[in-house]
């Protein structure tokens, strides 16, 4: 007595779909990613082909080629028809988030589309809240009009930078919030209405609360792939010096590979819950270039001290330009990855040297056959 009966949900499906129930629709494997054409849409699609999943991708009209990542799994369809489809959309525009989920039906949905790179959403705060905050919002509300709500497990692509200014550290699923960006904050939203969609529609939805992951396939301006991507301009005397902001904000590193791993984990549980996916170890920005500098200069024949010198040629190879910095920082990330070990049994593989290693090799490659092309 006194409590407040529970009320319907505000509205119900306006897409009617001929449903067969929820047991009966998931024994079908089909999912849908939005953000398909990034680094970790790359490598989730990977993951979901092998494991016999039909993958459909929201993609981006570009006036150039935004497909690169995945154009070894694309075969073209006409000649050889395939289970992965690729669907022009876009998380501003509900019409068009209805019309692709009424199309395909997913079983599960990753939403991983986003403008994630933080020091961007100072300049459009207003894009990124719409599109990392709001864009959740509609197509989670894109599931429910088309009345797959009891039938689709949702995925969001949550993250360290809600856990911002340091309250404590390691950062845990208990941890509170204090986002330090546009970036942040529009996520903190989507984490939000990602939990309340689950209490109040019952929504399988899941929040993946993920600290950085890169790989030889991270955007080139995020800080790992543009001093990869340096190492072997500089190696290869392609460069001479190298730009960076703060070098001091500690990050916990992983390798995306093993992370897109995590997020599937999450959608076959028995319920619907929110993990951490960290490594547990936390570097200095400068340790990098400190790691990656040597190991290609040395290459070269010589080496590179902790003040990011070449030791042979006495250069400085390494600056701050303070147009790199942010509006307001996010010092230390350090994530504790323990209800992810045991709930989901997940534990990263690729440990921080060896992700290093790949990145550098990867871009002294690519290098290369640049310049041999060139000659
Ligand atoms: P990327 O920047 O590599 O990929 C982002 C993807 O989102 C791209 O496919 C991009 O398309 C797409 N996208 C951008 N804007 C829109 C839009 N308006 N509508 C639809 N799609 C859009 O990011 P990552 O792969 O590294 O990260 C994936 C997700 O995980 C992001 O949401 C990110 O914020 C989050 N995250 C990432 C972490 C990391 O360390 N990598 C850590 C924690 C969370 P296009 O190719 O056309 O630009
Ligand atoms: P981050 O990644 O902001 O953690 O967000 P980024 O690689 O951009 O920055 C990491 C740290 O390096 C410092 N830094 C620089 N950063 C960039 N990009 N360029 C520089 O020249 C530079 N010099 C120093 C930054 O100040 C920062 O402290 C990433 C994104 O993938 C998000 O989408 C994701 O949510 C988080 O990781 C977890």
């Amino acid at each position: 007595s006194g409590s407040i009966p529970d009320v319907p949900a505000p509205f119900s499906p306006l897409v009617k779909l001929n449903l067969p129930s929820p047991e009966e629709y998931r024994k079908r494997k089909v999912a849908l990613v939005s953000g398909i054409t990034g680094q970790d849409g790359s490598y989730l699609t990977e993951l979901l082909l092998e494991k016999g999943y039909e993958v459909h991708g929201i993609m981006r009209r570009a006036s150039s080629f935004n497909t690169s990542r995945l154009h070894h799994l694309y075969a073209d369809q006409h000649e050889r028809p395939n289970k992965f489809k690729l669907h022009y959309g876009d998380l501003s525009d509900s019409t068009n988030l209805v019309y692709i989920i009424a199309q395909v039906q997913p079983t599960e949905v990753y939403n991983l589309g986003a403008q994630s790179h933080v020091k961007v959403s100072f300049e459009m705060a207003e894009y990124t809240g719409d599109v990392d905050g709001l864009g959740t919002l509609r197509l989670l509300d894109a599931i429910r009009t088309c009345g797959l709500d009891k039938h689709v497990r949702f995925y969001q692509a949550s993250t360290s930078e809600l856990y911002g200014k340091v309250v404590e550290s390691p950062q845990s699923e208990t941890t509170p919030f204090y986002p330090r960006s546009p970036y942040g904050v529009a996520k903190l939203y989507s984490y939000w209405i990602t939990v309340n969609y689950r209490e109040a529609y019952g929504m399988f939805a899941c929040n993946g609360i993920l600290f950085n992951h890169e790989s030889p396939r991270r955007g080139r301006t995020f800080v790992t792939r543009k001093i990869s991507r340096a190492a072997a301009d500089i190696s290869l005397g392609k460069q001479s010096c190298l730009y960076l902001g703060n070098l001091d904000a500690k990050r916990d590193w992983g390798h995306a590979r093993d992370y897109v791993e995590g997020m599937w984990r999450m959608l076959q549980q028995p319920t619907p819950d929110d993990f951490v996916l960290a490594t547990g170890e936390t570097h200095p920005v400068l340790s990098i270039t400190s790691t990656v500098l040597p190991f290609v200069i040395r290459w070269r024949g010589s080496g590179v001290d902790e003040e990011g010198i070449d030791t042979k040629t006495g250069k400085v190879v390494v600056k701050v330009d303070t147009r790199y910095f942010r509006p307001a920082e996010v010092d230390l990330l350090l994530g504790n990855p323990a209800k992810a070990e045991r709930v989901l049994g997940w534990k990263r593989k690729v440990d921080f040297e060896s992700l290093v290693k790949e990145m550098v090799e990867a871009d002294l490659k690519a290098a290369k056959s640049l310049v041999e092309d060139q000659n």
